[in-house]
Parts: structure tokens; sequence; C-alpha cells
């Protein structure tokens, strides 16, 4: 691919896939509302809000690929979430439809099915179940992608990340997790493969102690390879046995549940 465009380039996770998608494509377009620091090698460093419309057109011009990452990531008040998440994510979708519909690699999140049980498996067919606003924003955005699949065939990944960081930190990511290395797998699937259409996914490791299935996705070829399994004990250890009716041991969004609806002001 000639240019990858990365938003929430200055996250957490847009500067863990910084250097690791250095090989994806010839130019990285990297873009955050915050400063991304100094340009590196075949970078292209490009600040602005998704909230502005024109920054937004002129951002996905001569795109080949998005990795959209930017936006608000967990709750925060309406008027935020508005213009980041709902805004921010028409104008991309906008700006793709009139740059020839660059693949898109949404990352939505595990709190569009918050609200279930983590003695539940669901499956991409399982109705949502947002556990909050924030929650709310990301079932926008899978509905607003797959409008423009189903008017215009812009192909999209709608990546329900879970927890994507270094390495699981508490119990309930035993089942959340993905890493680092996985992410950029399923990146580079997204990618590469002839047909993606415009499925849910998963965004999680090949834990043991997963709630949600991926079969359906198959066909896309990502393997994920690692397992949070792997830091149980290193965990029990830390943190002791988990409380069974904590939000956080109940619900497969753990805490959010319990986020109020923050006042504006
Ligand atoms: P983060 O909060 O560290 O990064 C988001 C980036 O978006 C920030 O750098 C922020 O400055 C930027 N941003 C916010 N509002 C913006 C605006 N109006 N215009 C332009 N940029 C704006 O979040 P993180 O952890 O890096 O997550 C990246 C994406 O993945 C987010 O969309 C998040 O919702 C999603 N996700 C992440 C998970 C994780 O485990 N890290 C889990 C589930 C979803
Ligand atoms: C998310 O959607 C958040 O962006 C991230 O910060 C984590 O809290 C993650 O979900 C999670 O549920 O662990």
């Amino acid at each position: 691919m000639k240019r990858l465009l990365i938003t929430g380039a200055a996250g957490a996770l847009g500067r863990a896939m910084r250097t690791r998608l250095a090989d994806v494509a010839d130019i990285l377009r990297l873009s955050d509302i915050s400063n991304l620091g100094e340009a590196g090698p075949n970078e292209e460093l490009v600040q602005c809000d998704l909230g502005d419309a024109d920054a937004v057109h002129k951002l996905v011009e001569g795109c080949d690929g998005i990795v959209h990452l930017g936006g608000v990531s967990v709750e925060d008040k309406f008027s935020k979430i508005l213009n980041a998440n709902l805004l921010g994510l028409y104008n991309l979708y906008e700006a793709a439809r009139a740059n020839g519909h660059p693949r898109i690699l949404f990352a939505s999140s595990n709190h569009t099915v918050g609200f279930y049980r983590q003695d539940e498996k669901i499956d991409a067919t399982s109705p949502t179940r947002p556990d909050g606003l924030y929650g709310v924003s990301k079932c926008f955005g899978e509905q607003l992608a797959r409008m423009y699949f189903e008017k215009f065939g812009q192909e999209t990944a709608l990546v329900r990340i879970g927890s994507c960081m270094e390495k699981p930190s508490n119990h309930r990511m035993l089942s959340s997790w993905m890493s680092h290395a996985d992410f950029k797998r399923l990146i580079e699937c997204t990618f590469r493969a002839p047909m993606l259409g415009c499925p849910v996914i998963w965004g999680i490791s090949n834990n043991d102690a997963a709630w949600w299935d991926n079969s359906h996705a198959s066909y896309l070829g990502w393997k994920p390879q690692d397992n949070a399994e792997h830091y149980r004990a290193e965990i029990d250890a830390a943190l002791g046995k988990p409380d069974p009716k904590a939000a956080l041991h109940v619900y497969q969004g753990g805490n959010f549940v319990n986020d109020p609806i923050f006042k504006e002001s």
C-alpha cells in the first residue's frame, strides 16, 4: 500500500502502532488533535480535529487505507463524544466517499456490548448492549459504516477491541485482552484480504477465557497468536481472588457499566 492514514496516532494505541506499522505502507500519514512529535522517515504528520470537515477531507486525500483510532476513548461528556465520535466519523466517511473509498479499520469497542454478563458467550449477531454514551457512539460508528457499505460499497473492519495493551492487568482482561502484536496482525489481514465487506471482528487475542466468537471472520485469515492465560498466575498473585459481585467481574464492560452520564460544563 502506498499511503496508510492512522488517526488518533498520538494516543496509546496510535503510539504502539506507529512503529509497528512502518512496514505496512510506503508512507504513514499520522493524525491527531494532539501533538504528534517529530516526523520519522516515511511519515507525514497532520494535526487536526476530526470534527472539522474540511480538514478531514484534506487528511484523507491520497490515502489507500485508514486505521481509525481517533476519538474519545472512554466515557465522557456527550458534547465531546458528539464532536469526535459522531461528527468525526461522519466527516471521515464522507471524506472517504469523495476519495475513492479507501478501506477502513474502525476501532470500535467491547463497550458496544458491555452489559452482557461475563458468564455469557456472544457472537457478532448478538444485539448490542452498550454500557454508556461512549459505547453508544461506537454502535453509531458501526451502523454508519454499515450504511456506507450497503449504499456505496465502502469496506470497513468493525473491530470491537477488548483491552489492547502491553499485557492484561486484571482478571477481566484474561478474557478481553488483545496484544499489540495480534492487533498489528489483524490490521495487516484487514488490508490484505481480497474481500473484506463490513464484518464485526472481536479484537482479542487467542484467549482461553474469551467470551466472544470470531469464527464468522475466519475468511480474513487472522490468527491471533497470544493468549492472556499466560498472565493468570501473575494476576492472581498481584490481585488475589476476584470479587464475584464487583461490576469489574460481572459485566463484559467491567466498571464502565457504573459510569454516570457526565454533566456538561
Ligand atoms: P486514546 O484516548 O489514547 O487515543 C485516542 C486519540 O484520539 C487521542 O490521541 C486523542 O487526542 C485523539 N482524539 C480525541 N478527540 C479527537 C478529535 N476531536 N480529533 C482528532 N483526534 C482526537 O485511546 P486508545 O487507547 O489509543 O484507543 C484508540 C481507539 O481504539 C479509540 O477509538 C478507542 O475508543 C478504541 N478502543 C481502544 C481500546 C484499548 O484497549 N486501547 C479498547 C476499545 C476501543
Ligand atoms: C475501551 O473501549 C477503552 O478505550 C480502553 O481504554 C479500555 O478501557 C478498554 O475499552 C477496556 O474495556 O478494557
